[in-house]
Parts: C-alpha cells; structure tokens; sequence
C-alpha cells in the first residue's frame, strides 16, 4: 500500500485491498503511440526507434494515404527486424483501443491523437469532446481493463492551450487555467482523468503542458507553416498575397524534435509528474512573418492601423507589392492572446532545454518549404 502525494500536496495511503485488479506484465521497450502519423508522432516514433524501442502505432483509416510523415520509417512487416508497427485505430471506438493495449501491452504510451485544431474545434466541438477529451478516458480505461495499470506509463498531450486567458506571465504549472476554445477545454478535461486516476489507482501518468512547437512538418493549417510556405510560393512568385487571422497574437515557438525528447524524458521519471515545456520567448505572428520573409530576402513593413484589419505588409522595396492581409474569417470566437512558458521545473528536474532558436526554427520551415516547391515546379517542368 504506497502512499502517494495528491495534487495538493496531500500525502495519501489506499486502505488496505483497495482496488485489486489482475495485473499483467508489460512488454519491455514497447512504445504505443497514438497520433503517430501527426507532426509530433512522427518525431516521436525516430526519438523511440533511435533508442532501440519497438514502436507500435495507431493510424486511421482515410481514403487516402496519411502516413506521409512516417514513410520513411516504416517497413514491410516480412522483412527481418522490423520495429515499427501500424494498427488501423481510432480514440473514438473503446473496443479497438483495448484490443490494441491487451496485444501490444505496451510499457510506455504517448497519446498524441487529437483534434489538435483550435480554430476547428469551434467547428467540431462534439467531436472533439470525443477525441481529446472521452479519448484520453478510453486509452485509460483500456489500460486498467487489461491489467496494466501497474505496468504501463502513459504520457498525455497537454497543452498551453489551458491557461488560454492570461492569468500569469509567464505560464507555469501551477497557474491557474481558462482555456478558451472547445479544445482547450477537452484538453482540461483529459489532463484532469489523468490526475484523477494517477491519485485513484496509483497509475504512472504524466501530463506534458507543452507550447507550440513546429517545424517543416507542421500541419499546413497552423499559423507558422501557413507563413512558411506562403513565403516559399510568393518568393517564387507563384502566390501574390498571404490572408491571415489576428496578427498580433504571441506564441511561445519551438522546435517539435527538442519537445519529443522532454516528452520521454518525463516518461523515465520513477514518479509520474506534470510538467511545461517551452522556450521562454514569445513572439507575435507579425514577427513570424518578418523572420520568413527576411529569409527570402523580402523586407515586410506594416502599414495601415496596427491591430485592425486594414493593417497590411507590404515590401518594403516596393510598396505597391502587398504580401500580407488579414481576413476576418481567421479569427476565433475567442482568441488566446499571449501564451510564454516557463519550463524551469523541466529544466531542473529532466535537465532538458530547448536547443532551437525561433528565427532557426522560422527559417529552417522556409528552407524546407522552399526545397519542396522547387522540387514540385521541377518535377511539372517549370
Ligand atoms: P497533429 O494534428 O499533427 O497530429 C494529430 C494526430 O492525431 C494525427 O496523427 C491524427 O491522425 C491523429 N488523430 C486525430 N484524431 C484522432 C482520433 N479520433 N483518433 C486517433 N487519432 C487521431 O498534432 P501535433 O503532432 O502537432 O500534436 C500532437 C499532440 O500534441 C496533439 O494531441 C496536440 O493537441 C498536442 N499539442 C500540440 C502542440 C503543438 O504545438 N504541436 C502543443 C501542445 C499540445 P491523422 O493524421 O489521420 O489526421
Ligand atoms: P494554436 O496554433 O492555436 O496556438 O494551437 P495556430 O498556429 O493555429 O495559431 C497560433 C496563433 O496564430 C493566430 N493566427 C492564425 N492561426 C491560424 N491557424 N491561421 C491563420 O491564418 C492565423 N492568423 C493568425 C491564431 O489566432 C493564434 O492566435 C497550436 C496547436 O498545435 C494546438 O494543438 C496546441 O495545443 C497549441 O498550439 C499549443
């Protein structure tokens, strides 16, 4: 009967034959990950394969391909020592979920599937109930029904999304949340079943309260590869003007591959804890667009009243040439204005730092999207 210390602070011990389940051995280095075809899934997945785990993986069906990210990765599973593996799955259906967590008995999972859109979710708020929030119950529950409770750590997308409307700069684990959108709340939702079920059953469970972080694989729909690859087009001269949302909006910007790797660290903890991680610099959307361009060699100047929407950029060489406008229909219902980690539990308690700087981060997007345009004009002979 381990004592254990609750959210508080509480010390509490579990009366005596509390709980009582079959428990089940896990498999060793085995790695279960959900939303392995994501941007940060696909990090994930190199991260655990590089340390000699064997990565299982949980993919939709789609009526076409989606595993682009992970290609590279992936082998036929007839061939000899293959490590990773894909099992068509969904955080919506119990059934398949429990069926993949009783085979795979994973020792370690990473649950990064999600509706990980906030502009969307106001759209698809039931869904993403489902998803992000009823999901993280149903990956819980599977793994208590197969008896691993004991045996499997489970790491949690958290996200700064929670603390939404600023209560404290910068942010940390112990401020207070607001989320502001139907995903921030499905998120809090998940990060609450976690330290529910952590006190309850004594189950090694870690919330991972991560801000942005991007990279060259970043979903198209987020604001930095939005950026990045308008910057691309426009520098080729295939796209003229680049519509955006509220430009004045502040993220704390990292790099996805330095986030996978706090991720595992928190999982190797002996006690199962929550933590941030970010890079401590926040910067606007305005400047985003300033570094991506920079890289192209195109000087952006705002004009027009700064915070409304006839604000515009310009180029600075040539003002007539007008690279960014705002378009309303971008805006959320309610916005999250300023998000800044502080990660310094991370930092003493993992040793981890961010390692990539946000103007090389903005500029090795530019570099990538570049590359592949190039690449995509060549191939159509242009
Ligand atoms: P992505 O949107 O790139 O990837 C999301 C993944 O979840 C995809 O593999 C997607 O599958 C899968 N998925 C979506 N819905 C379901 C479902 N119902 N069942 C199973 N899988 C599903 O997100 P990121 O990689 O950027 O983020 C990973 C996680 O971290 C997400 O939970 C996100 O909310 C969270 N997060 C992200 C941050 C960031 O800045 N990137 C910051 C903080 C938290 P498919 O490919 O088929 O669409
Ligand atoms: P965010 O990322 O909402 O922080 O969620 P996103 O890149 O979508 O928006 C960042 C900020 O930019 C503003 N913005 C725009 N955003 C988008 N997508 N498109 C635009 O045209 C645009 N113009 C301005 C937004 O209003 C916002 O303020 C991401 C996701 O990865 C979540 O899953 C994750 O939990 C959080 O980061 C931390």
């Amino acid at each position: 009967r381990r004592p254990t210390v609750d959210h508080a602070g509480t010390m509490t011990t579990p009366p005596p034959g509390a709980h009582k389940t079959l428990q089940i051995e896990a498999n060793p280095n085995v790695a279960l990950i959900t939303g392995i075809t994501g941007q940060d899934g696909s990090y994930l997945a190199e991260f655990l394969l590089g340390k000699g785990y064997t990565v299982h993986g949980i993919i939709r069906r789609s009526s076409s391909f989606n595993t682009g990210r992970i290609e590279h990765l992936y082998r036929d599973k007839h061939d000899q020592d293959v490590k990773l593996f894909l099992h068509y799955g969904d955080l919506t259906d119990s059934s398949n979920l429990f069926h993949i967590i009783s085979t795979v008995r994973p020792s370690e999972v990473y649950n990064l599937g999600a509706m990980s859109h906030v502009k969307v979710s106001f759209e698809m708020s039931e869904y993403t109930a489902e998803a992000d929030g009823v999901g993280t119950l149903r990956l819980l529950n599977a793994i208590r029904s197969a008896g691993l409770e004991k045996a499997t750590r489970l790491y949690q997308a958290s996200t700064s999304e929670l603390y939404g409307k600023v209560q404290e700069i910068p942010q940390k684990e112990t401020t207070p949340f607001y989320p502001r959108s139907p995903y921030g709340v499905a998120k809090q939702y998940a990060y609450w079943m976690l330290i529910n079920y952590r006190e309850a059953y004594g189950m090694h469970l870690t919330n991972g309260i991560l801000f942005n972080h991007e990279s060259p694989r970043r979903g198209p729909t987020f604001v930095t590869r939005k950026i990045t690859r308008a910057v691309a087009r426009i520098s080729q001269g295939k796209m003229k003007t680049l519509y955006l949302g509220n430009l004045d909006a502040k993220r704390d910007w990292g790099h996805a591959r330095d986030y996978v790797e706090g991720m595992w660290l928190m999982v190797q903890r002996d006690e199962p804890d929550d933590y941030v991680l970010s890079t401590g610099e926040c910067h606007s959307v305005k400047e985003f667009c300033e570094v991506a361009f920079a890289r192209v060699g195109i000087t952006v100047q705002w004009k027009g009243a700064a915070g409304s929407v006839d604000e515009i950029g310009v180029d600075a060489t040539d003002p007539s040439r007008v690279l960014v406008k705002v378009d309303p229909k971008y805006f959320r219902p309610t916005e999250v204005d300023l998000l800044v980690g502080d990660c310094s539990k991370a930092k003493k308690l993992l040793g981890w730092a961010p390692k990539v700087t946000f103007k090389a981060l903005a500029e090795e997007m530019v570099d990538a999207d570049l590359a592949e345009l190039r690449s995509e004009l060549a191939r159509a002979g242009q």
